[in-house]
């Protein structure tokens, strides 16, 4: 991969063979991480990046893909790292993710990549940050990444995510006790997906019961989905919006309403 001042432009101008071959590059050749992530760096940071995590099987793919369809009809463009544990177990998840995410590949605002976690450490691939970097430089809106089913270590999602969102399915019980000093920690929205099965809003309403973080004036939103019939999906597509950053003339308006009364 060459990298110049062509090469930048077809980045930034979205080209989707370029994204993939630097995408390709990049999972390939470890040595040209560097490189790229100096190219890259004047143009990056613009992008909202969406973290969904959460145990194997919640509905995170069938989630993403009904996401992805709600911020398309707002005009967003959107690309997608679906994040594979390749492991012996779940050896079929790539094609899984292809196809639960494939309704809205061909669209011309999409773009979706899975990449193989291959043993990577704390449920990102080697390359993630380095990839969400080449797609928030080529100009989506929104970046979402889906990592592999969280446990507590699955926290290297946080900095790389602007909005954290974990999806739980219903039924959690008392594991939650044991969820509280993981992931959880690191959400800044929970869904309880797959709500149209029993057991949801007993779910939810466990979430909802827990503490908020520390140094935390509102507790974390909890909302649920079902994401098969696109029950809730517009909630929590508000919900990540919410997250943006506000424009400054906004942010100052707001101090000034919020000042002492002259
Ligand atoms: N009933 C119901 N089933 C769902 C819902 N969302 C997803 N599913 C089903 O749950 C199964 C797992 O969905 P995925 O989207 O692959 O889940 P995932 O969390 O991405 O799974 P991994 O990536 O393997 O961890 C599939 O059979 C989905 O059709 C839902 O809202 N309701
Ligand atoms: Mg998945």
């Amino acid at each position: 991969m060459v990298i110049d001042a062509d090469w930048l432009q077809r980045i930034r101008a979205g080209d989707r063979r370029t994204i993939a071959r630097a995408i390709t590059s990049l999972e390939n050749d470890p040595a040209c991480t560097e490189g790229l992530r100096a190219a890259l760096a004047p143009y990056t940071g613009h992008a909202h990046v969406v973290g969904i995590t959460g145990p194997a099987g919640a509905g995170k793919s069938t989630l993403v893909n009904a996401l992805v369809g709600e911020f398309l009809r707002r005009g967003h463009s959107i690309a997608v790292v679906a994040v594979d544990p390749s492991s012996p177990f779940t050896g079929g998840a790539v094609l899984g993710d292809r196809i639960r995410m494939a309704e809205h590949q061909a669209h011309e605002r999409v773009f979706i990549r899975s990449l193989a976690a291959r043993g990577h450490a704390g449920g990102l691939s080697r390359t993630t940050a380095q990839v969400v970097d080449v797609l928030d430089a080529a100009g989506f809106d929104l970046v979402l990444v889906e990592t592999v089913g969280a446990g507590q270590s699955d926290v290297a999602i946080a900095k790389l995510a602007r909005t954290r969102v974990v999806v739980y399915p219903p039924g959690l019980g008392d594991e939650i006790q044991a969820l509280k000093a993981g992931v959880l920690e690191i959400a800044d929205i929970l869904v309880v997906n797959k709500s149209d099965l029993p057991g949801a809003d007993r779910t939810a309403r466990d979430l909802r019961a827990m503490p908020a973080r520390r140094g935390e004036r509102t507790r974390r939103a909890v909302l649920k989905t079902a994401s098969t019939t696109g029950d809730g999906v517009a909630q929590l597509a508000n919900a990540i919006m919410e997250r943006e950053p506000r424009n400054p003339g906004e942010d100052s308006d707001a101090i000034a309403m919020q000042g002492p009364p002259r």
